[in-house]
């Protein structure tokens, strides 16, 4: 009786222990479906979803999909990569579609999304994009996405050589097309031709991709819901990445955002580490400083509001700099979302012309971001980029007036509340002497100032005659010039400094310091007389302040 009680002790705990083992094997089991049309999860979810999307991916049915792949296929003993910067031969291999894995955590297959979800107009543009790979991405939209979402894919084409490239769209009721002649060398360049296709779209949201992609299983649903919720929010999927290679599908890690350093070159970064451990729940959106650029959602209205894009940016790259930094200033968010996956053939080269090279067009379009948005961060990006300084980028006049009309914030309410992780470098701090007439400014007792002869030279000047000049401050070793009131004639004195204090940011104003708050300028009156703050008149003796380095 007691070894039956003891066998039935023992043959519970091992049901126990399985169970528990079956139970957190199920729990981090990935999910190892391929996403060759929709998940099962979402089909039910959808019901007859996945019949409507055959029918519309029959749209296609009538087209000779074998003939236009082929037309233009690599001659034996050409180069592969020479056209594209990807292995063409294997991209054609692979035809016009295939199954990719899903790669989404598995409990994103699990979650749901509003029934009358509005529908979107996608837009692709391409310039000497491969026929296979446009291919893939039209048919990867096509096949994965609930045709209900879908009003439209506008494909515009920039200018390529292959005026043929668009036949596609007389299989498809929901393929619109549009070329764009030659308006600028060689192409207008895809921040333009987006504009185009914007601008044309008919339904109220926009979703833009690369020619080159190919999406994944219930990709749109989570991102329009989003947009949906809050206009103002733009929303990327996690960017998986498609072997250049070999096309093998690969998927990047979830723990990445949007970021850059200041010379404005993107890269993607960890989660900063607080945040990464506040997330319990993979599904949950990360919020981005920045997006990669080429595949996100926005609400079009939202994109027109805020300017759609800086339509003199040339050819390629800034333009999602410029973007990202209009979002957030000016009252909207940027962020990933998890359960949203896009393949994307990352290129090391770009395969076509810049009109006076990639290198400077690049700094034209950054520039116009860094002079537009960075207010005094755009220092930073020109010790970063020494280069960009003095290279023509244009007039920028209609998108300040932009930025006044939204009303957006300073650079510097981005820097503390958005991407507080980016460092401001370190400055090297560089002695001056600030001279007025053959007199120097130099400090007196605890925090007195005023003029005096000026003392030895080189490194033999005094202590209390040398400056650094560290915008937005005037430095003393630990003391700041600060003004003690913002009215004309209140005093100036050395205090404590604190990048912080409106009372001691000050900026050069031709030969003048002016005080950043108050307007007014630093003023001896007398050589003998206290220094006070009064209006600005730069050309006045008493307010001209020339800074000698001390070498
Ligand atoms: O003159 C041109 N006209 C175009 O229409 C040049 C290019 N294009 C098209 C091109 O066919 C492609 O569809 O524009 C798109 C982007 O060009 P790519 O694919 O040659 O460049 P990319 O993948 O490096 O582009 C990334 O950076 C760009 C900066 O301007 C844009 O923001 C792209 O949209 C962006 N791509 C992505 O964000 C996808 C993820 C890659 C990352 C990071
Ligand atoms: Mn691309």
């Amino acid at each position: 009786m007691r070894r039956i009680r003891a066998n039935a002790i023992a043959i519970l705990t091992v049901a126990w222990i399985l169970g528990t083992f079956y139970y957190l094997w199920q729990d981090s089991k990935p999910q190892s479906a391929a996403a060759s049309s929709s998940s099962s999860a979402s089909q039910t979810r959808r019901g007859h979803g996945q019949k409507a999307a055959q029918n519309q991916n029959q749209q296609l049915g009538s087209f000779d999909e074998k003939s236009y792949l082929s037309a233009k296929q690599l001659k034996p003993g050409d180069d592969p990569y020479r056209e594209h910067a990807f292995n063409l031969q294997e991209s054609d291999r692979l035809g016009g579609e295939r199954a990719i894995r899903d790669t989404r955590h598995y409990r994103c297959a699990a979650l749901n999304y509003d029934a009358d979800l509005p529908s979107t107009s996608i837009i692709i543009t391409f310039h000497n994009e491969a026929r296979s790979t446009l291919l893939r991405t039209i048919k990867s939209v096509l096949m994965r996405s609930p045709p209900s979402l879908i009003q439209e894919i506008i494909l515009i084409d920039d200018f390529s050589s292959d005026r043929e490239q668009h036949q596609v769209q007389s299989h498809c009721r929901y393929v619109t097309f549009l070329r764009l002649n030659r308006l600028v060398f060689p192409a207008s360049g895809l921040i333009r031709s987006r504009v185009r296709g914007a601008s044309s779209a008919s339904a109220s949201i926009l979703t833009f991709l690369d020619s080159h992609c190919e999406v994944n299983a219930d990709w749109l649903q989570p991102m329009i819901q989003r947009v949906k919720e809050d206009h103002t929010r733009v929303v990327s999927p996690i960017i998986d990445v498609i072997s250049l290679d070999n096309f093998a599908y690969l998927a990047a890690s979830a723990d990445l955002r949007g970021g850059f350093d200041w010379s404005l070159h993107f890269k993607w970064e960890q989660i900063p580490i607080e945040q990464k451990m506040a997330r319990n729940d993979p599904t949950q959106p990360i919020r981005t400083p920045v997006i990669a650029g080429g595949i996100f959602v926005m609400d079009k209205s939202w994109f027109n509001h805020l300017g759609q894009y800086d339509t003199h940016m040339d050819i390629w790259g800034g333009e999602n700099f410029e973007l990202s930094f209009r979002v957030w200033m000016c009252g909207g968010s940027l962020e990933i979302l998890p359960c949203s996956r896009v393949g994307h053939v990352f290129r090391k080269r770009h395969p076509y012309d810049f009109p006076e090279g990639n290198a400077l067009t690049y700094i034209k379009n950054t520039r116009r971001a860094a002079e537009v948005w960075m207010d005094e961060y755009k220092q930073y990006y020109y010790s970063a980029r020494p280069s960009a300084q003095g290279k023509a980028f244009g007039s920028i006049t209609d998108r300040l007036t932009l930025r006044r009309k939204l009303n957006c914030k300073p650079f510097r309410w981005y820097m503390e509340n958005v991407y507080p992780e980016l460092r401001v470098p370190e400055q090297e701090a560089v002695s001056s002497v600030l001279k007025q007439g053959g007199l120097c400014l130099e400090t007196r007792g605890t925090d007195g100032l005023g003029l005096a002869e000026c003392r030895g030279i080189g490194g033999s000047r005094p202590q209390s005659q040398r400056w650094e000049l560290i915008e937005p401050l005037i430095r003393q070793q630990d003391l700041c010039l600060a003004i003690s009131a913002f009215t004309a004639g209140s005093k100036v004195k050395m205090e404590p400094c604190n990048t912080k204090e409106p009372r001691q940011k000050w900026k050069p104003k031709g030969p003048a310091l002016q005080h950043m708050v108050s307007g007014l300028c630093l003023d001896s009156q007398t050589p003998t007389g206290p220094l006070v703050i009064s209006q600005c008149r730069p050309q006045m003796a008493s307010q001209s302040w020339e800074p000698q380095i001390i070498t």
